[in-house]
């Protein structure tokens, strides 16, 4: 059911406390950790608690929890001193956008110069 923990969710699993992460940051309803294969000097990935598909998902069931990912992400950008140079925040949704593992995440990029249009 959509927000209950899947058994067979990564991210689930580190919400749990069962899969390791380097933890950053957590309030009530998200988590943040240092995703394990970063493509910038910051790059953390935001999460709900509850499982959600994609961000489009979350954002229909539990839109002050999509608000809480956003406020956190402002929050650890300006710990990790990447708020006053720039930071991208983006979600990946569905597979043809490179969406991977599929429990909302944003990754939180910054730390280096940030081409836009993305790959
Ligand atoms: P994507 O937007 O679904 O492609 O992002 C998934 C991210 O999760 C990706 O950047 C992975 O490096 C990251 N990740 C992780 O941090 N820890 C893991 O155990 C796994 C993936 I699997």
């Amino acid at each position: 059911m959509a927000g209950e923990p899947q058994a067979d969710c990564l991210f689930c699993k580190i919400v749990a406390g069962e899969v390791p992460a380097t933890i950053v940051h957590e309030t009530d309803t998200t988590v943040a950790f240092r995703d394990i294969n970063p493509q910038a000097p910051t790059h953390v990935l935001v999460i709900p608690k509850a499982h959600h598909r994609d961000a489009a998902a979350l954002a229909e069931a539990e839109p002050q929890v999509a608000a809480d990912v956003l406020r956190a992400a402002r929050t650890i950008a300006a710990d990790e001193g990447v708020e006053s140079t720039g930071y991208r925040v983006v979600f990946n949704t569905g597979p043809g956008a490179g969406q991977t593992v599929f429990h909302t995440h944003a990754h939180l990029l910054g730390g280096r110069g940030l081409e836009w249009p993305p790959g």
